[in-house]
Parts: structure tokens; sequence; C-alpha cells
């Protein structure tokens, strides 16, 4: 007996029920699975229609993604192959689409000729977040059904849409009154089609996709769009094939997909876009934490400093509909606090993005107080005050006294030791670090730092708040930086030795945003503030004692008054958000240069590549032997969510492996002794690379 489907003939109606956890992924299995049972209900006289639905409720999460990059993803049948049989059965198929259809799952649904969804159902196709595009149909089926526009948005954003919409657009014919009754109301649909004689598919609504709009919608489509999509690939590959659906006759648009789909799959984006995927999932498991870790209750919350930082941590609580605390010392900055807040809400309202009685209601959640005695039943506190240690432990001594047994005490440092935090209190095992980064109510990234005593029922908790909150948690331990702010060191160091040598910002940040990452190194220096990396950098100076010549740069900058875009100057000059090299600073690295005796050359793009990257992955790696981050792809996906590293090169440790980890080994041992003191004192290639190298792994894992 076939354990992925369940097959049940009940009068004239056959009930396919796809049966394989936790999402009904059409891997190859499933595809033999449910082919079978069509032929089945095909060939049965008896049958006059048939439902496909999810055994356990849901309908189905697509393609299995761990299938491609083989020959699985196409092993017979192949879905396209499968989903053209169904549309050629001579029945009626409902699909009867519980919770999910998205991307194969939704093709599979758009494959049968009518669609019922419960008043939850989702439906997208998300494809495109793995580089891929629709490859079993989707293309060619979504566009006739609905429009080519509304069918390339979906299908360039990856968003899912919700049943109502779906109905409204017509992915769905029919919603059931709830989920429980999607099955009976799928069958009743089915005896109506029967009885009605209904034919195996309605005529598609559009079968000129693209008829009513512009002529060259399509071609201006591209243009526009182009520069936002910079090197990917994917969207380019999905106004291919919707270009396809447009021009060519069913058939050979769907040859035209698969073809498209093939070049998809194989290219290096989607390999690492998928890495990206599976990393997502992984990050969330970690040693000491299993199912029967329960998590804290957090029903209530505080948030300890109204400034940028406490602001936009509080909104993250707010937009999850948790109440929340804001502490300050002055009457006044809680004020500036919250009325930051509201404006903030109140661009999302010009926007669009939210409406008056949703901005009223998140800041009906929030309550401002002067007193620590207000935070006595919280069950989380996030402390985001200045960044030193003194006024930390401070606030920590102070939370100890105050909070109920069990709260969860939080620091949002970006560096600091969170084990010295957490030792001025009597209860260590409650505290731990959640480093949100800025804008807080805006990036995904959050890095939980586990310190050495945090109980394993905090670190529980914190990941799954993390997650409730939208955010993608990774956990860290405890050094300085952690793990991103830690590996950007040393390639904000290079940034700045390298224009010392005679490179400009605008050539560095050339290099790194050609690349795709969102920003330069400079760039981001001059819109976060040179003024706070300065204090960071203070905060560290014994690290770099004995060489702190890149720093000088940032150093005088910072005396100058160049703080950034806020002061309209720091590594550029600024007009408006235009920005350009100022060539002071360009004298000031020629002086610099001087008097530390370094001579002045052009510098090529490629090697600011090598340097600043194989500096950033040599630092990762070490993290990694260090014990620091879990596995490579968690400090991926630290910089892909929280420093721009574009998803489609699978952040740095995957990028390494796709440069091959011997040539990263070579080009630090390169400018190790190209670069003189400089380089022996700096490019130490880190003890796990090397043997990596020495084993001759292809992949960064601890050994
Ligand atoms: C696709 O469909 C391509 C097709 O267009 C065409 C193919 C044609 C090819 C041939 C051409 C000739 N596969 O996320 P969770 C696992 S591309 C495999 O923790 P949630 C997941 O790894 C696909 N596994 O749960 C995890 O495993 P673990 C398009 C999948 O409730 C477990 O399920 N579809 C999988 O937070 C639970 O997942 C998508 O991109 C899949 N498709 O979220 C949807 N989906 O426990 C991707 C999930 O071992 N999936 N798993 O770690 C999602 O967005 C989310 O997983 C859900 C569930 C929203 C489904």
């Amino acid at each position: 007996m076939n354990t992925l489907i369940t097959y049940q003939v009940e009068d004239n109606l056959a009930l396919i029920g796809l049966a394989r956890p936790p999402v009904n992924a059409l891997g190859q299995p499933l595809r033999a699975a449910v082919l079978d049972a069509a032929e089945r209900a095909a060939a049965d006289s008896q049958v006059k229609a048939v439902v496909i639905h999810g055994a356990n409720g849901l309908f189905s999460a697509g393609a299995d993604i761990s299938e491609f990059g083989g020959d699985a993803s196409f092993a017979a049948p192949d879905l396209p192959g499968l989903l053209l049989r169904l549309t050629r059965l001579d029945k009626p198929l409902v699909a009867a689409i519980g919770k999910l259809a998205l991307g194969g799952g939704l093709e599979l649904a758009l494959a049968c000729g009518y669609r019922i969804g419960e008043p939850g159902t989702r439906v997208g196709l998300p494809e495109i977040n793995l580089g891929l595009l629709p490859g079993a149909g989707g293309t060619q089926r979504l566009p006739r059904l609905i429009g080519a526009k509304p069918a390339l948005d979906m299908m360039l954003s990856g968003v899912q849409v919700g049943a109502e919409s779906a109905l409204a657009q017509g992915m769905l014919d029919r919603l059931s009154a709830s989920a429980e009754t999607l099955l009976d109301e799928a069958r009743a649909y089915a005896r109506e089609l029967v009885t009605g004689e209904a034919p195996a598919r309605p005529a598609p609504p559009f079968p000129e996709p693209a008829k009513g709009l512009p002529e060259d919608f399509l071609a201006r489509f591209r243009e526009e769009n182009e520069p936002r999509w910079k090197s990917r690939l994917a969207p380019r590959l999905v106004l291919s094939a919707v270009e396809a659906a447009c021009l060519l006759p069913l058939e050979e648009g769907l040859a035209r997909e698969v073809a498209l789909f093939k070049h998809a799959e194989a290219s290096r984006q989607s390999e690492a876009l998928r890495h990206v995927f599976f990393a997502e999932r992984e990050a969330g498991k970690v040693p000491g934490i299993d199912p029967s870790t329960v998590p804290r209750p957090i029903g209530k919350v505080a948030v300890i400093g109204a400034g940028t930082m406490g602001g936009g941590i509080s909104m993250n609580f707010a937009n999850a509909g948790i109440p929340v605390t804001l502490l300050e010392r002055q009457g006044e900055a809680l004020d500036r606090g919250l009325a930051q807040i509201r404006h903030n809400y109140g661009i999302s309202v010009k926007r669009g993005k939210l409406t008056e009685t949703q901005l009223e209601q998140r800041m009906a959640l929030l309550t401002g107080s002067l007193d620590y005695a207000d935070l006595a039943d919280v069950d989380l506190v996030i402390e985001a005050v200045f960044e030193k240690m003194e006024i930390k432990q401070e606030v920590f001594r102070t939370l100890d006294r105050v909070c109920k047994p069990g709260a969860i005490l939080a620091t949002n440092t970006s560096s600091l030791d969170v084990d010295q935090i957490a030792a001025v209190t009597a209860r260590p095992q409650d505290v731990i670090g959640l480093h949100f980064f800025s804008p807080a109510n805006v990036m995904r990234l959050l890095e939980v730092v586990r310190g050495r005593k945090t109980a394993p029922d905090v670190l529980a908790t914190t990941l799954k708040m993390g997650r409730t909150l939208g955010k993608m948690p990774v956990v860290s331990g405890v050094c300085f930086g952690f793990i991103g702010n830690r590996m950007l060191e040393p390639y904000v160091r290079e940034a700045h030795r390298l224009v010392l040598e005679g490179a400009t910002p605008d050539q560095v940040d050339g290099v790194l945003t050609g690349l795709d990452l969102n920003m330069g190194v400079f760039s981001m220096l001059d819109l976060a503030g040179i003024d706070v990396n300065f204090l960071v950098r203070d905060s560290n100076r014994a690290a770099f004692a004995h060489d702190d010549s890149y720093c000088r740069l940032g150093d005088e900058l910072y005396a100058l008054g160049r703080h950034g875009q806020k002061t309209g100057r720091g590594f550029y000059a600024y007009e408006g958000r235009n920005r350009q090299d100022d060539y002071e600073v360009v004298a000031l690295a020629e002086r610099l240069a001087g008097e530390l005796h370094l001579p002045r050359r052009r510098i090529d793009d490629a090697e600011i590549h090598d340097r600043c990257l194989f500096m950033l992955i040599n630092e990762g790696i070490q993290l990694l032997d260090e014990g620091i981050a879990l596995r490579a792809s968690d400090i991926d996906l630290v910089w892909i969510n929280g420093y721009g590293f574009p998803s489609h090169l699978g952040g740095p440790m995957h990028y390494a492996e796709h440069l091959g980890l011997d040539k990263v080994l070579t080009g630090i041992r390169h400018y190790r002794q190209a670069l003189g003191d400089y380089g022996e004192m700096w490019f130490t290639p880190a003890p796990l690379l090397e043997r990596l190298v020495a084993a001759g792994k292809q992949r960064i894992e601890p050994i």
C-alpha cells in the first residue's frame, strides 16, 4: 500500500489525499503516487470527478526543494509532465486547498479545472526566493487565469495571497465556510459539477493574457525594473516566461518554461538561495534545546531607553500585538521617543502600509514610564541604553532588584561581554543578548547571544519570540562584536587601509556594490555615523593597540566633525541624497599615508575584492572554529540579514566555498607576504581554513 497518498472512491467521486508530512513536498515518490492514483481514477468508469486534497489539512508547499540541483527534480514522473497528464483527464478535478498551496503546490491546483479554499488558505508562487521560476505550468497557466500583469506581480514578489484575495482574483472558485468543512464542500462542489455536466476544465478567462495591456508593456516593464534586479537572474527569467505566455500557444509556452526553469535551477544564484532556505531552517536547531524545552510565556515586555534603537525595538512588539512599557530617565527623552515612534508609524500610514486605526492600536500598546517599579510584572526586558559596560551593568543591577523571578533580562549590546553584564545579577541564567540591528523595526537579523550561564528555556523563548516578531534569529556565543560586528572589523579595516594605500572610497564601495552588496563600507559608515563607529572602536582600542594605523582615517574624520550623512560630510560629501568623493578625504588619506610612510599606488578592483572579502571570510571561519557560531550557514544568515550581503551569493561562507577555499587561503598568504609588516600583522590565515584546505574539504565545517 502506498503511504504517500490516500485513495478512496465514494459513490462517483475519487478522493486523492496527499499524505507526505510535513508539507506534501512534491518529490518523485509523491509525484509517482499521484500519477498512479490519477490513472486509477481515469480508468475507473464509476468515477465521474476527482478531488485532490491534503490528507492532513495542508495542501502542498510545492516541489521538493532538496531535489533541486540533482537528477531527482526531473525524475519521472516530472512535475510538468504529471500536471499535463492531470489537465488531460476527461473528468473534472477539484483541488481542495487547505492551509497553503505554494509553488508547485499552486501549480498542481492550477492543473485542476476547479479550486476551493478555506478561509485561511494562502496561495503563492515563491520560486523567485529560491532563484527559480515556476516550472510546472505556473508561468503559463496563471497569466491565462488572472491576466499577465497580476500574474507577473505575484511571481516577481513571491508573496502569499490570502483566500479572499485569491477568490477575488479568480485563483479560487469558492471558499468553504471553515477549514473543517473544506473537504465536504469540495465533495459537494465536485458532485455539482458532475450533475451539471460541467466540462473537465472551464475555458481560461484570459486566453490571450496580454490583451488590453499596452503593446510595449513587457519591454517597458523590463526597462523600469532591471536596475532594481541588479545581477539577479530569476526575475529576468520570469519575465521571459510570461512573455512566452503572451506570445506562444500553451504547449509551446510550457516547453519554453521548462527550458527557462532548467537554466535557473542550474544557476549559481539558485544554488545559493536554496542554501539560504535550508540555512534558515537549520538556524532554529540549537544544541541543548529540543522539543521538550518549554519556552516561557511572553505577555508583557519592557524596553529601556527610548532612543532610536529602543524605539525601533518597541515597535516590533507593538506590531506583533504585545504590550510594551518604554522606560526612560527623563520625561523629555521619553516624549521625544514616543513622538518618534508615532512619526515612524505615520510614514507607514502615508505609504498606505498601515491605517490610522492600526497606528492608534499600536500606539495604545506602548506605555511610557520613568519608574523602574513599572517593570515589576514584565516577562521580558530589553535594555537599549548607551553602549558602555558600567552603564549597562548599573541597569542590570536595578533590573535584578525590580523584576519578578523568571523574567528574561536581555541586553541589546552590539559588542559588549554579555557574561560580564549577567555577572552583576543574582540570576545570570535569565540574562541573554538580543542584538537588534538598526533600524530595529526594519532589519530582519536578531543576534541571540547565549551567555555562559544562559538557561536553555531562555534561549528557546527568545528564539521563538524572534520568529514571532518576523525576525531571523541567529545564535551567537559571547565575544567582542559577536558574529556580525566581529567580522565587520577586518572587513572595514581593509577598506580603510586600501584608501590609505591609494584607492578612493568610491572605488572600494563600487567593488562591493558590484557584487550586489546593498552598500559599500564607506556609505555604510556614513549612514551609521562615523561618530558611532568611533565610539565602538574606542571601546576596543586594546585589541589593535599594536597597529591602529588604519583607524586614523576614521579617527580624524571624527575629530573634524565629519560624522557622515547627518553632517553632510563623512567619507563622502553629500548634497541631499547625492554623494561624491571628496578631495579633502583624498588629501587626508595622502597626508596620513605620508606620515605612516605608506607608498600610495594605483589599486586594482581585484585587490579590493580579495582583501576585503577574504578577511571577512577568514574571520567567519575563525568564529566557527572558536564555537562562537554554531555553523557556517548561521554566519551567512547574519551577513545576509544584517549587513546587506546578497542572498543570491548565499552569504560570505557560501561565497567562499564557491570561490574555492584554497583560493581564499592562497590569497591571504599572498597578501601576508606582499603587504610587508602590515600583512604579517593582519593576514594570518584562520587555522581552520588551513586545516580544511589541507584535508581537501570544499565545505566550511568544524574539523
Ligand atoms: C517549486 O515548487 C518549483 C516548481 O514551480 C516547479 C518544479 C518543476 C521542476 C521540474 C522541471 C522539469 N521542499 O519552514 P518550516 C520543509 S519550488 C522541501 O520550518 P513553517 C522544511 O525544510 C518550491 N522541504 O515550517 C522543514 O524541514 P525540517 C516552492 C520543504 O511552518 C519543514 O518542511 N515552494 C519544503 O515555518 C517545515 O518547514 C516554496 O518555496 C519544500 N518545498 O513554514 C515553499 N517546504 O523540519 C517553501 C518546507 O527538516 N516553504 N519544507 O527543517 C516554505 O515557505 C515554508 O516551509 C512553509 C512552512 C510556509 C511551507
